[in-house]
């Protein structure tokens, strides 16, 4: 088994459904199941600014799915959920990208694991940070702790729903 963390956003329309019908495709993949979830966070868009506040969240994954094999899953999941690529870091539906694919760095063409922006990306680090506070890192040497305190900033990502632990995925239904 591998473990997987998957970092999901929306701005498109009923965000929060997006994410959980995101989360029952992928618990639903051939040999893989969500192990936990992140509250789900209300972020101010980076990159490219002109477009809605974000959901963001951060799911660990356990997968018998090799990582290029998850990442053709996602995209089929992406491309059901209405998803469509007119701007670069343009609005979405839904967005799923894998962080880190157990303790692996993997660099080919079309994917690169870890992630290659995750570090500085406050809605990706502040979640993750909730759901696994010790994870080690296979590209840096840095702490968790550390990174959270000396490269993250926390404006423009705020709890959006609390993850109580209640309801499936902790997600309520809205
Ligand atoms: N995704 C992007 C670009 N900018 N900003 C926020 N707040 N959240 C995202 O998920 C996001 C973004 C490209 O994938
Ligand atoms: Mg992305
Ligand atoms: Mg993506």
């Amino acid at each position: 088994m591998n473990d997987v963390f998957i970092a999901l956003g929306s701005n498109i329309g009923n965000r929060s459904v997006f994410l959980r019908r995101a989360l029952k495709e992928i618990d639903s993949l051939h040999g893989t199941q969500i192990e936990r979830a992140s509250s789900i966070y209300e972020t101010e868009p980076i990159g490219y600014t002109d477009q809605e506040a974000f959901l963001n969240m951060v799911a660990l994954v356990r997968t018998e799915l090799g990582a290029l094999e998850l990442l053709g899953k996602l995209q089929t999941i992406e491309n059901k959920l209405k998803r469509t690529r007119e701007i670069h870091w343009g609005p979405r539906t839904i967005d799923l990208d894998i962080l880190l694919y157990n303790q692996e760095n993997i660099q080919t063409e079309v994917l690169k694991i870890p992630h290659p922006r995750m570090l500085e990306r406050g809605f990706v680090m502040i979640p993750l940070y909730e759901l696994q506070p010790d994870l080690h890192f296979p590209h840096t040497d840095e702490n968790f702790s550390e990174i959270i305190e000396e490269r993250i900033d926390n404006k423009g990502v705020y709890v959006w729903k609390r993850n109580n632990g209640e309801g499936e995925f902790g997600l309520f239904e809205n």
